[in-house]
């Protein structure tokens, strides 16, 4: 019949059409952030885009998806890595050290990098493109000089940002994370987020990794361990 070999066709099509858009069949938006909901954006900032010191593979192609998905948000929070000159997680403090080697230091391993995010420079701004105009509070994280802190809520020897704190006080229960980069800065926030006593939930298309000997799937390993939730931007509900 040739009426329900047409419809055959166009449900084709369809089906086509939302694979295409979420890149997983029958996808659907299920997620619908609420009030006790925030939104936090992770670092992102000229040094981790393309051109950056510290430049993560294809970073900038979070900007849209993360601009977009903050409507959907009651509560926004972004991150800036704020480091001081001569930061003990850049390779130049360290005598013979290059960037991506570790060393041991008083909280554990630090992996070094290229020096990055230092306050007050061009590098550690947040991205031009980035348009966030609801979020309620912009938060620095790094600038102990001795002290890394991956973590939008703990540094690296443990101590609170205050994020915690702040974010409990607004009654906020579950923490979406985006932003870069997914093995470092996400993953430790999203990890810290569920020690704290949130869930979590990281947007995986909305980040970018840096990859280095294998932290991406690592990361990924130590967020399932600790309850973090992996989704992608198509299952958050939209407003109209
Ligand atoms: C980050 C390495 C060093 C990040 C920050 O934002 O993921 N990674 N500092
Ligand atoms: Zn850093």
């Amino acid at each position: 019949m040739i009426v329900s070999r047409r419809r055959d066709v166009v449900f084709g099509l369809s089906a086509f059409a939302a694979l295409a858009a979420t890149g997983r069949a029958g996808a659907a938006a299920t997620i619908k952030p609420g009030n006790e909901d925030v939104f936090v954006v992770i670092d992102v900032q000229n040094c981790f885009v393309p051109g950056g010191s510290l430049a993560v593979t294809k970073g900038d192609e979070v900007v849209p998806i993360i601009n977009r998905l903050s409507r959907a948000f009651a509560h926004v929070v972004a991150t800036q890595d704020w480091h001081t000159p001569g930061h003990a997680s850049f390779a130049s403090s360290h005598g013979g050290k290059k960037p991506f080697e570790s060393i041991k230091m008083p909280y554990g391993n630090q992996v070094l990098w290229p020096d990055h995010c230092v306050q007050g420079t061009p590098g550690a701004e947040l991205v031009k493109e980035l348009a966030l105009p609801t979020a309620e509070l912009i938060l620095r994280k790094g600038y102990r000089k001795s002290v890394d802190s991956y973590s939008a809520f703990n540094e690296a020897d443990g101590t609170p940002t205050g994020l915690t704190a702040y974010l409990r006080e607004r009654k906020i229960k579950r923490v979406f994370l985006a932003g870069l980069a997914t093995d470092f800065c996400v993953a430790w926030s999203a990890v810290d987020a569920r020690k704290n006593g949130f869930a979590a939930v990281v947007i995986e298309d909305a980040c970018r990794g840096i990859d280095a000997n294998g932290s991406l799937a690592a990361a990924w390993a130590n967020m399932k361990k600790a309850g973090v939730q992996r989704i992608q931007s198509a299952d958050i509900t939209m407003p109209a």
